[in-house]
């Protein structure tokens, strides 16, 4: 059992949610929730590392790759071998039943070469009819809203006094995270789509509001029509060669629809990359023989808390008081570390070059990671350096020599460890000192107290061996960068705030974005409030970013990657080394601005948003318009240069 001391603690520390007590109805009668697993109970680096295997096309012809990807539920080995298997969701192409998993394969793509995907939600059963949720869904939020029927759909529901909240068809929708995508195929929080069951409730909406929209838009481009339950998308993959990622992106219900699984990565190369073999690789490609060895791994990096049963957890599904509803939580993080689908795995290297790509994908932890001999010394004693190549949006100007790397929600780095003069025999460790629970910045056992050395401090184990062949690519000191052309002048500078604000209901806190006020002081907006983000086709924009509260919290913006300028009380601080590239999703520390500037060149809606799950399924996310040229542009703006608020 997780002791009431440790969820106390944690609470205590940052105020996050950790897995609350399971299991009783306002009756008090007991509901069929297993107990919690205790994750010391669970032995470590038993399993080796899962490298997800390339995700086959249906088709590859001259014009574009192209693919059909469904969602679907399944049973995988996530704990170790013997221990029970986990109900989760995963994406793969339908027309291969082998390839679905959690995390999903990988879409392999080329700079400039278009691919489309229809995207099918399967959450359905053999029989055909609709999968609840695995995981309890809170209808009153501002969210999805199905059985709201069209007229109510998007909007807040009702809880109809189920304990575990929600219980009909789920909503799915796929963001291409990092991607320049058109407003039809950017997965768009209110285009999402029920799977077509044969049990759909008759007055549910079976789409959401965008849906019809974009469905229409995409048909004139292409000619092709969405069939029932799925959603076909088109990526020009006009952009920087990086690592970009999908994930289901439905209003009001991210956060849970991503912690049931379905992830993947999207390795996008080629344009200006780097020649072949200057980089440790191989990555995993289509038709690779089943022992193929890889040098270029992509590593996904969640939190997940499990019941004693195998299942996935996440706090609710309990009532509080006489009536309460199932709860959101302002934020979670879990008691186990997962990487690439199984708990603690251990990956065996040779003594030689590997480029990792880095993904956080949990739902509100902040990972601070090194390689470490001593898997439990805190602090952490470095004896590699993990060197930064890339960040979100491709290539850093120069490597950068990491002894620590944070990594926010959602965020990528893409990294080269040197194994080469590590002894073979040697066991190394991944480890992470970022905090269980939220994150208000600063530096592990001094400012917040580091993640449990015994569970979520521990994340993979390296195992050194011998080289079977020459290590050809380029030592991470001596490499030389693609160069980047950097934005050109701004033509507006927009100041936006991050806001704390009591919720009238729950009493609990609620984020919020927002604009200022004539005095400089955040004035915070939901989802719904008038559209005031809307940069015209074309522009350049400096957004600034004040963070009025005491968290730190990754700042997404679709369609573009931008340029980090500043940040610091005034926002003119230097950005640091690993800060310089191309990124999607920012971290805008508390009491500080953070600037950014971004070139709006796809016109249509889009979102802005906090990459904190919990807090972007409850109202930290706000619309992003890109007006045509000579639309009136709208909102908080102003000529460059500004005087800085009070
Ligand atoms: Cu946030």
């Amino acid at each position: 059992m997780v002791s009431r001391r440790r969820l106390l603690a944690a609470g205590a520390a940052g105020g996050a949610a950790v897995l609350a007590p399971v299991g009783w109805t306002a009756s008090g009668r007991a509901l069929a929730a297993a107990a919690p697993l205790d994750a010391g109970d669970i032995p470590k680096y038993v399993a080796p590392l899962r490298i997800p295997p390339a995700m086959p096309p249906v088709a590859t012809g001259p014009e574009r790759d192209t693919y059909v990807i469904a969602v679907r539920q399944f049973r995988q080995q996530i704990l170790p071998a013997s221990w029970p298997r986990t109900t989760v969701w995963g994406y793969g192409s339908t027309a291969h039943p082998g390839s679905f998993g959690y995390p999903a394969p990988s879409i392999v793509a080329r700079v400039n070469r278009p691919v489309r995907v229809t995207w099918v939600n399967q959450l359905i059963d053999a029989r055909g009819a609709y999968l609840p949720h695995l995981l309890p869904v809170d209808p009153t939020l501002h969210w999805a809203n199905p059985p709201g029927g069209v007229e109510h759909r998007d909007r807040h529901g009702r809880w109809d006094g189920n304990p575990r909240g929600y219980r009909g068809p789920v909503p799915q929708v796929v963001h291409l995270h990092g991607g320049h995508s058109t407003q039809e195929s950017d997965g768009h929080a209110e285009a999402w789509y029920l799977p077509a069951a044969r049990d759909l409730p008759p007055d549910f909406a079976v789409t959401g509001s965008a849906y019809h929209e974009f469905r229409s838009r995409f048909g004139e481009r292409s000619g092709l029509r969405w069939a029932a339950g799925s959603a076909t998308f088109e990526y020009a993959n006009d952009q920087r060669p990086c690592t970009l990622w999908y994930h289901d992106h439905s209003l009001g219900l991210t956060r849970e629809n991503v912690y049931a699984g379905p992830a993947g990565f999207y390795l996008l190369g080629g344009g200006d990359d780097l020649p072949d073999g200057v980089l440790p690789g191989p990555a995993p490609t289509r038709d690779d023989s089943p022992n193929a060895q890889y040098h270029d791994i992509p590593l996904l990096i969640q939190d997940r808390s499990f019941t004693a049963d195998g299942d996935l957890a996440y706090p609710g599904g309990h009532a509080t008081g006489g009536d309460a509803p199932p709860i959101w939580v302002p934020g979670f993080t879990g008691s186990t570390m997962v990487v690439n689908g199984r708990t603690w795995p251990t990956l065996t290297v040779q003594r030689r070059r590997y480029r990792f790509r880095l993904l956080n994908g949990c739902n509100s932890r902040f990972l601070l990671l090194s390689v470490v001999a001593n898997a439990t010394a805190r602090p952490a004693r470095p004896v590699l350096p993990v060197w930064q190549i890339g960040s979100d949006g491709g290539f850093l100007p120069e490597p950068v020599p990491h002894e620590r790397v944070a990594l926010g929600p959602a965020q990528r780095v893409d990294a080269i460890v040197d194994f080469t003069d590590v002894p073979a025999g040697t066991e190394l460790y991944l480890v992470n000192e970022g905090p269980d629970g939220m994150y208000g910045g600063g530096r592990p056992g001094v400012d917040f107290a580091p993640a449990d050395p015994r569970t979520t401090g521990q994340v993979l184990r390296f195992v050194v061996t011998d080289a079977t062949g020459v290590d050809t690519s380029v030592p991470p000191e001596q490499l030389r960068l693609p160069t980047h052309p950097r934005l050109g002048p701004a033509q507006r500078v927009r100041r936006l705030s991050l806001n704390e604000r009591m919720s009238g209901g729950s009493g609990s806190t609620v984020m919020l974005l927002g604009t200022l006020d004539e005095r400089g002081r955040g004035l915070p907006l939901r989802w719904s409030d008038p559209v005031t983000e809307q940069p015209t086709l074309g522009a350049t924009e400096v957004w600034e970013v004040r963070n009025f509260t005491r968290h730190v919290h990754p700042v997404h913006l679709h369609q573009v990657q931008f340029e980090l300028l500043g940040r610091g009380h005034s926002g003119r601080s230097q950005p640091g080394p690993s800060d310089r590239g191309w990124m999607d999703t920012v971290l805008a520390y508390p009491w500080e601005v953070t600037r950014i500037k971004a070139r709006f060149d796809l016109p249509g809606r889009y979102a802005w948003h906090c990459h904190l799950l919990e807090h972007e399924d409850n109202e930290m996310m706000r619309p992003l318009n890109v007006l045509p040229r000579g639309g009136a542009a709208t909102g908080d703006g102003g000529p460059l240069n500004v005087p800085e608020g009070p």
